[in-house]
């Protein structure tokens, strides 16, 4: 690897925008989790990409939005703020879909982005993202002109990271905003996030896909014991919901939720540890957790950052 380019670039945007569909695309594997639901991502997670001449570390974010509601919605939002500080560029993801449906709602998204991407000083990339879902280009136009007023200078590159369009150009703008350095991780090195944090995301993955309404955003996760066997790791982790009445929902009639859960999540967890996995979850409850600053901190510890 001869990288002489390398550095951190934050992916930004509103909740849903695709931040963690591209992070994967760009990756070619699957390190974030995705869902239809919006704020699925909880913590910034970096994702490391090694292209011919440089080394960038991706970083994903909680979609940016105004906080109502809990201390976990604030601290999502402040997660992503703070990812600006590791960076040296960022690329802010937008949904042209969204915009082309609701026009109004792209003066509410640059008004929140703008602030803090100007005080942040670094030099912005937008990513329009969901191109795929477009009827036809042209309707893209007046929403990269306003873009262009919005952030004068910066580089438009239409995407699809769905259907892994718009890649290329991407990433070579990324590179050229990257200072002159030697790669800082190897080759072979994925993520910066432990293995334990990635297995909890899994299974909050299949609790957003599976779980309907808010019951997802009452959910947190957490690796109980992780232990290596020769017949490959057994691991047990704890479902928390924040009221009594959710823990049935979560289990599901004869169990029929939790069981789906499971199987989907040590599936996709296999396929991360390459290695047999045994799983075991449990639910519990833990009232109010989303308000709980103590909990949310255990939360953030989990992941190292
Ligand atoms: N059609 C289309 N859908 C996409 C594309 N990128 C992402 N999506 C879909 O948009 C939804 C949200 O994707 P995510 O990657 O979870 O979005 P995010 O910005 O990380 O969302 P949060 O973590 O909740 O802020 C999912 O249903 C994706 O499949 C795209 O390029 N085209
Ligand atoms: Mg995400």
């Amino acid at each position: 690897m001869n990288a002489t380019r390398f550095g951190h670039v934050a992916l930004i945007g509103p909740p849903n925008a695709g931040k963690s569909t591209l992070l994967n695309a760009l990756l070619g594997q699957k390190l974030a989790i995705v869902s239809p639901k919006p704020q699925t991502t909880r913590n910034r997670l970096a994702g490391i990409l090694n292209v011919e001449d440089a080394q960038i570390v991706l970083l994903d974010t909680p979609g940016v939005h105004i906080p109502r509601g809990s201390r976990l919605n604030s601290r999502l939002v402040e997660a992503a703020w703070h990812a600006l500080a590791e960076a040296q560029a960022i690329v802010i993801v937008l949904d042209a879909i969204f915009y082309s449906k609701k026009p109004d709602m792209l003066e509410n998204d640059i008004k929140l982005l703008s602030r803090p991407v100007e005080r942040s000083g670094l030099p912005v990339i937008i990513a329009l993202n969901k191109t795929d879902a477009m009827p036809d280009m042209p309707s893209l136009l007046p929403v990269m002109a306003r873009l262009g007023e919005a952030w004068p200078g910066a580089a438009i590159v239409p995407v699809s990271a769905l259907k892994k369009k718009g890649l290329d150009e991407l990433t070579k703008v990324m590179v050229s905003h990257l200072p002159e350095g030697a790669a800082y991780y190897p080759e072979d090195q994925l993520s910066t996030a432990p293995m334990r944090f990635l297995a909890s995301e899994i299974i909050r993955e299949k609790l957003f896909l599976q779980l309907s309404q808010e019951l997802p955003y009452n959910t947190a996760v957490a690796i109980e014991h992780w232990q290596e066997t020769a017949k490959g790791a057994r691991i047990s982790a704890v479902i928390y919901v924040s009221r009594d009445r959710h823990k049935g929902m979560v289990i599901g009639k004869g169990g029929a939720v939790l069981k789906e859960v499971g199987t989907k999540a040590r599936h996709d967890i296999m396929e991360l540890t390459g290695a047999p996995v045994h799983l075991e979850l449990f639910v519990k409850v833990r009232e109010d957790w989303t308000e709980d600053e103590f909990f949310l901190n255990e939360l953030g510890e989990e992941h190292g950052s």
